[in-house]
């Protein structure tokens, strides 16, 4: 027998499809187009098995769409800055350009092997001044439309050595420098921001729309984080400024007994009196020195220090003392708060640490009379509050959140609109001018400056006459020069390259300085869908003839990329709409997640942990083809799971079984007759194997296809015994059977199919179909008579019922035929039988 020999055949195809070119797209108007893309590398140097188990499903997807006829456009590209090719250069003493380029090189070559149906003809490399170009031409639109600005923003800083720091040279839970082990500072630093901020709603609003996992769309929610509430004016005594806070419940204002600023509001200077500014001052050093997720932890115990100053409460005219604490943000809401212990977890801890007083103003509806022993944050009735005692609040929920099962759980009932408590006092706010309801976000705004060589550079210029000015969009690209020096000082080398950084004043041919940031690299990957659809076009970012690809009917990706990326890249394609160059909401409507692959031990593969599974040496070993099937049968797959090498080995055997079964000739006598229910099993199960692996295909279920073809071909290898082979199904059944194989393991797929005496290529052959009737358990022939004279016949299901029987029998090209012009005036069905249509 032949043996199944994969290296040898896996290169041959490899390089056969690549000269016969069966993967480039091409417009074809009288397809439908599928835009499949999966998130492209970072060109880390190595394909490993996480990008193994991204790539090969969705390469056997397209190759199912390309069969079912769609024209399908499956590109691929590079996301080619960021710093790992920078501390390259650092530490190795590599250009990050040669680092970049020779990892892209292997990896291409990986990605290769592993055979699958990309267009390469269209790859994109993000570091390319044809590519990066756009970036910059995209900043200066964003600039245009007053999307992009400049503002000081904190950065990690190291007072010893004099620079700002990556978030990952800032280490240890006590925040050093990676270098010198100082503990890090925040510093304010000019940076250029992108106003996502003004899309927050509609990027809200819209996740409703996409057809993405469920819990992709509430990180989406939760990053967003609108909150509804008010914003207040609180006087502040002995000065003229006010202390706007937002709160979320304005019901409770007459229970804020003292208010906290962040330590680095504006007003904390001017507040302070002279006996507190030590304190003041000592606190606001090291409240600089935690990042927000520390301050946020609720875990963390409550600090502050007194500003010795007072405001006045606008509802109860008290003075209240003003504080200032690091669980307050300054950069969420106003970044000052009405504390208000008894309705507020952090403020009643902070109250209680401190001495500051505590007013019930919310009660529960079964309250007994006993002092609160921690805060109350649900719905009740209202005490203490002026005109809003006795009213009923429904606490943290709002009208349109309340319904029966929380009206039952709080025996409260709705009261009429505008009088719940939360409403009747910001319609009071706003009548006397307090304050006003507001919605907040926990979205900030995109800071996209970096410190950084490896990167797009920004097109500003500063000139000491006409300030910022944008460089003229003829004169993009900016690029990047490759002669800079990589010390490690954590500014961006490019501030000490002098041939980049001084230049002309695009506006006053003055002497002027370039910006020296480059931009975060999520600016690259926010719109390289676009680009793929015309890689090398130079008058736009995308040539507006090829529009009709968008947009990406289909997204495949990491659950590491639920929230910055998807929500960058959703924000970009909703500017360009306002800018007119595309007509629709969301650039991917439909993501599919894939889940993660662990090392054989069950854990995360990791280096240190020793259980990494290389994907090189699997190829070496049994092919590609075994490893992409291997990979798609260990689960569903987005949920992913521990590699195993039993299961590796299983694989590698069924494709030798396979092999087996189609191209060595059976031993059955050629003149045997087969008999009708071996036929008719046969046929059964080749039409419910393209039933199963279609539709699990069409859901993305691999491993539950290969379960399907694992098991036909087991029925193969019986009937293989049997007479059954002498029958012209049984060849169909094998070319059937290799071409549902062919989207998952296309190299031994084009083997088979070509040495059954067949042109190449499968994969260009249209999908099998199935018939219902024939797969079904058991099928019988149903005659089909109109006005008594036969006019069809057809295998139908046992159990199908008389509606069911009617409605083919209409479907008859041949009975329309008959019954046109007629009106049917009765059917007589003879179940498992006969079907006859009187028509007048
Ligand atoms: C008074 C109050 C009374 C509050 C009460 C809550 C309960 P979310 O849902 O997260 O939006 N807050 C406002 N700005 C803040 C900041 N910069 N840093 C820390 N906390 C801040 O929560 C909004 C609530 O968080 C606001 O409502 C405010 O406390 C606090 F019974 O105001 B609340
Ligand atoms: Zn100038």
């Amino acid at each position: 027998p032949i043996e199944y020999n994969p290296r040898e055949i896996e290169t041959k195809w490899q390089e056969k499809w690549e000269e016969m070119g069966i993967y480039r797209t091409q417009d074809d108007p009288s397809r439908q187009k599928f835009y499949l893309l999966s998130m492209f590398p970072y060109p880390s140097g190595n394909l490993h098995t996480g990008h193994w188990y991204a790539f090969a499903p969705a390469d056997a997807y397209a190759r199912f769409m390309r069969m079912q006829g769609y024209n399908v456009l499956f590109p691929i590209g590079f996301d080619a800055f960021g710093l790992p090719a920078e501390n390259a250069a650092i530490k190795r003493n590599i250009h990050p350009k040669e680092w970049t380029y020779k990892n892209i090189e292997h990896m291409r070559w990986q990605f290769k092997r592993m055979g699958p149906s990309f267009d390469w003809s269209r790859e994109i490399i993000t570091c390319e001044p044809e590519y990066y170009r756009w970036n910059q031409w995209f900043f200066l639109q964003f600039y245009k439309r007053g999307l992009a600005y400049r503002e000081k923003a904190p950065v990690d800083w190291c007072p010893t050595c004099n620079t700002t720091l990556a978030r990952e040279q800032v280490v240890g839970e006590d925040r050093r420098c990676e270098r010198c082990d100082t503990p890090v500072i925040k510093r304010e630093l000019e940076q250029w921001k992108l106003r996502i901020t003004n899309y927050a709603e509609e990027l809200l609003n819209d996740i409703e729309k996409l057809e993405w996992p469920e819990s992709i769309k509430v990180m989406q929610r939760n990053w967003i984080g609108k909150s509804r509430g008010a914003t207040i004016r609180f006087p502040v005594e002995g000065v003229d400024d006010v202390i706007e806070v937002f709160t979320t419940r304005p019901d409770t204002v007459y229970g804020a007994t003292f208010m906290v600023l962040a330590p680095e509001h504006p007003l904390v200077e001017k507040i302070t009196t002279p006996e507190q500014r030590e304190a003041v001052e000592a606190y606001k050093y090291q409240a600089a020195r935690q990042s927000e997720i520390e301050r946020m932890s609720t875990e963390k115990e409550k600090t502050g220090v007194f500003t010795g100053g007072y405001a006045i409460n606008p509802f109860t005219k008290e003075r209240i003392p003003i504080w200032i604490a690091d669980y307050v943000l300054m950069g969420y809401g106003t970044g000052a708060i009405m504390a208000v212990p008894s309705g507020d977890e952090r403020d009643w801890e902070f109250a209680t640490k401190y001495n500051l007083p505590i007013r019930i103003v919310v009660v529960p509806p079964d309250w007994n009379g006993e002092p609160l022993t921690q805060a109350y944050t649900g719905p009740g009735k209202m005490v203490y509050s002026g005109p809003l005692t006795g009213r009923i609040t429904l606490g943290k929920y709002w009208r349109d959140e309340w319904n029966e099962a929380l009206a039952k759980e709080y025996g409260i009932e709705l009261p009429p609109e505008g009088e719940e408590a939360k409403e009747a006092i910001i319609a009071h706010m706003e009548a006397e001018g307090i304050g006003h309801a507001d919605v907040t976000y926990r979205l900030r705004d995109w800071l996209i400056s970096r410190q950084r060589y490896w990167g797009t550079p920004i097109p500003i210029v500063y000139c000491p006459t006409c300030g910022t000015v944008p460089v003229p969009e003829e004169e993009l690209p900016i690029t990047l020069p490759d002669d800079v020096d990589f010390r490690p000082t954590g500014e961006s080398p490019l501030k000490f390259h002098e041939g980049f950084r001084n230049t002309t004043c695009p506006q006053c041919g003055g002497p002027a300085e370039r910006e020296t940031d480059t931009m975060d690299t999520f600016v690259d990957s926010s719109w390289y869908q676009y680009r793929y659809l015309s890689p090398h076009y130079d008058k736009g970012p995308f040539d507006p003839s090829q529009k009709h690809w968008l947009p990406v009917d289909q997204y495949t990706g990491g659950a590491e990329h639920a929230v910055m990326h998807l929500l960058y890249a959703r924000f970009w394609t909703k500017v360009m709409r306002d800018m007119g160059m595309v007509d629709f909401d969301e650039p991917f409507p439909r993501l599919y997640s894939q889940g993660v692959i662990l090392g054989p031990d069950g854990q995360k593969m990791s280096k240190s942990r020793g259980n990494v599974v290389d994907p090189d040496a699997l190829v070496d070993q049994y092919g590609a083809d075994t490893v992409r099937g291997y990979l798609m049968f260990i689960g569903p797959w987005n949920e992913g799971g521990p590699f195993s090498t039993q299961g590796i080995e299983g694989m590698y055997r069924f494709l030798n079984r396979v092999w087996d079964m189609v191209l060595t000739p059976p031993d059955v006598p050629s003149d045997a007759q087969p008999s009708d229910a071996d036929v008719r099993q046969l046929e059964r199960r080749l039409h419910q194997t393209i039933r199963d692996v279609t539709n699990d295909l069409r859901q993305f279920a691999f491993n539950t296809a290969i379960a399907a073809l694992m098991k036909f071909s087991n029925d193969l290898r019986d009937m293989k015994k049997t007479a059954v082979v002498n029958h012209p199904l049984w060849r169909e059944s094998m070319e059937t059977f290799i071409k549902l194989m062919a989207p998952l393991m296309p190299h031994i797929a084009e083997e088979m199919w070509v040495r059954l005496g067949n042109e190449p290529s499968v994969h260009t052959q249209p999908w099998p179909t199935w018939d219902e009737a024939r797969a079904a358990e058991e099928a019988f022939e149903l005659v089909i008579q109109v006005n008594g004279k036969t006019r069809d016949k057809m295998t139908l299901p046992v159990d199908i019922s008389e509606e069911e029987a009617k409605q083919k029998a209409l479907e008859s090209p041949n009975v329309q035929r008959h019954l046109a012009g007629k009106s049917i005036k009765r059917v007589i069905y003879v179940p498992g039988r006969l079907l006859n249509i009187v028509a007048k």
